[in-house]
């Protein structure tokens, strides 16, 4: 009885969402995860129900849309689309990626920003959420190209952004290279040299342990959630996706735990190396995916029993542990139910919404150890919160400094994680503690705020 009028009462919240955001497939998802959590929470916490809170945090502060022209290599104009979605700034300035990929629409961005906010909340740090990017497709296209589609981009974007008021990073298709262009033209443009953008080169203002930071703390997290079953990463095999940013330190920190990883992917299919990634392995797959710039297919030629299995995902392999870290909705509902009937233990999502709402049930029906993107990823986003802190101090501290931080930051994300998602059982539902925890810090502040 009571389910069911909670279900109703999510229905109801979701009609309205879904109305006023026609076509955001996405950005529905990502609402609902949080709304099957709150809901049910505000019932017992009236006054942010009375104040229309959640409702407020469900639409953008604004949202930034505007033409990008470059010209490509033959001299002939391309033209790309250009957004911010500066969601939610109640506890710190916008903060969040550049995600650059032909799939990026406004609906996307939205997701990833209101993702984003309680992401952000949960770091501990003081940091709002946002999120931009382009339809811009890195691929294919030379440096200078990817340089002037940097700069065409960053001569509209940086009049909405600042170090006090917005400050972006990487996402997709934005790593070290672009986020040098794209400082560079910020800079060139604004005569200032401040903390504008995070994730920049070591020597103009960039943080040690920022590159490593989300896949490392994606298996940080893992660590926490299997210490509360006396358990560790020894041993393990480990089913990780993707082979960009996050995947490649994610695996790079399961060899440190005394883990084994076995698959990696990318959008054009998945390598199983059932002998395990090792470091040398995984620096070939660095090469391979950001000097060379070449799909994963490659592998098999240098390292000829691992095999190559194209248009798929790693998930019907047996492993222990599973770390996605490519793209969102990468585990369906199939997938989900695959990787429990193989005994799978654990999943720490490095990606943003890596699991579809009806994979997500599998795992929590399961009681497996489930952890939400918005949980386990937030390290790369606590690093960057770091790099502020740094380029606003002149001052930068060590590799070994920043890497305990990391560690403290996801101890304390998966502490909150449990104090609101601990069950009668002792079961703990992480989405649940995620999103509650998340949640609280933003709504109070801007209950604080009044009426806006
Ligand atoms: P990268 O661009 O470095 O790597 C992305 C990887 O995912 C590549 O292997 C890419 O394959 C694959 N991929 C991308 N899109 C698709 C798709 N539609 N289908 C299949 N595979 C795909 O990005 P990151 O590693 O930075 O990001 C990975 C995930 O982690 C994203 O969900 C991102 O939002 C999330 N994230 C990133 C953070 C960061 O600090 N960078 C922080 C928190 C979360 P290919 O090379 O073939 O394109
Ligand atoms: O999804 C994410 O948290 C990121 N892409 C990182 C954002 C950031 O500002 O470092």
């Amino acid at each position: 009885m009571q389910h069911e009028r909670i279900a109703t009462k999510v229905n109801t919240f979701m009609a309205d969402v879904i109305q006023r955001s026609p076509g955001e497939p996405e950005f529905h998802q990502a609402v609902q995860e949080v709304a099957e959590s709150i809901i049910p929470f505000l019932d017992t916490h009236p006054r942010y129900q009375a104040a229309k809170v959640f409702e407020r945090m469900t639409v953008p502060d604004r949202v930034i849309m505007f033409r990008v022209v470059w010209e490509d290599d033959n001299g002939t104009p391309q033209i790309n689309v250009g957004y911010r979605v500066q969601f939610n700034n109640a506890i710190g300035p916008y903060k969040g990626g550049f995600r650059f990929h032909p799939s990026v629409t406004l609906g996307t961005l939205k997701f990833l920003g209101f993702e984003q906010v309680f992401k952000n909340s949960l770091t501990t740090l003081p940091l709002g959420g946002g999120k931009g990017g382009s339809d811009f497709d890195p691929k294919g296209k030379s440096d200078r190209e990817v340089m002037r589609f940097c700069q065409a981009f960053m001569t509209e974007m940086q009049r909405h952004i600042g170090q006090n008021t917005d400050i972006p990073a990487g996402d997709i298709g934005v790593g070290a290279r672009e986020i040098g262009y794209l400082f560079g033209q910020y800079k060139r443009i604004s005569n200032e040299f401040t903390g504008v953008l995070t994730g920049k080169g070591l020597h103009y203002g960039g943080s040690l342990i920022r590159p490593e930071a989300t896949g490392y703390g994606s298996v940080y997290f893992a660590k926490e959630m299997l210490a509360t079953k006396n358990d560790n990463l020894v041993g393990k095999t480990c089913l990780v996706s993707g082979s960009g940013n996050v995947a490649q330190y994610t695996i790079e920190k399961i060899i440190d735990l005394g883990g084994k990883p076995i698959t990696f992917s990318d959008s054009t299919g998945f390598v199983h190396d059932p002998e395990g990634v090792t470091r040398e392995k995984l620096a070939y797959i660095v090469d391979l995916k950001t000097v060379q710039r070449v799909d994963i297919s490659h592998y098999i030629q240098h390292y000829p029993n691992a095999t190559y299995h194209p248009g798929e995902r790693p998930w019907a392999i047996p492993g222990d542990l599973a770390f996605p870290s490519a793209t969102q909705n990468e585990i369906s509902e199939t997938d989900a139910k695959t990787l429990i009937q193989n005994g799978c233990k654990l999943v720490s999502e490095g990606a943003n919404m890596p699991t579809s709402l009806e994979g997500v049930e599998v795992f929590r029906n399961a009681k497996i150890l489930y952890a939400p993107g918005k949980a386990a990823n937030a390290g790369g986003v606590a690093i960057s919160g770091l790099e502020m802190s740094q380029n606003s101090m002149r001052l930068s501290w060590t590799r070994d400094e920043v890497d305990a931080k990391l560690q403290e930051i996801m101890k304390r994300i998966h502490q909150q994680c449990v104090t609101h998602g601990q069950e009668a059982d002792g079961y703990t539902d992480y989405v649940k503690g995620a999103n509650i925890a998340g949640f609280i810090k933003v709504a109070d502040a801007m209950l604080a705020y009044g009426v806006m």
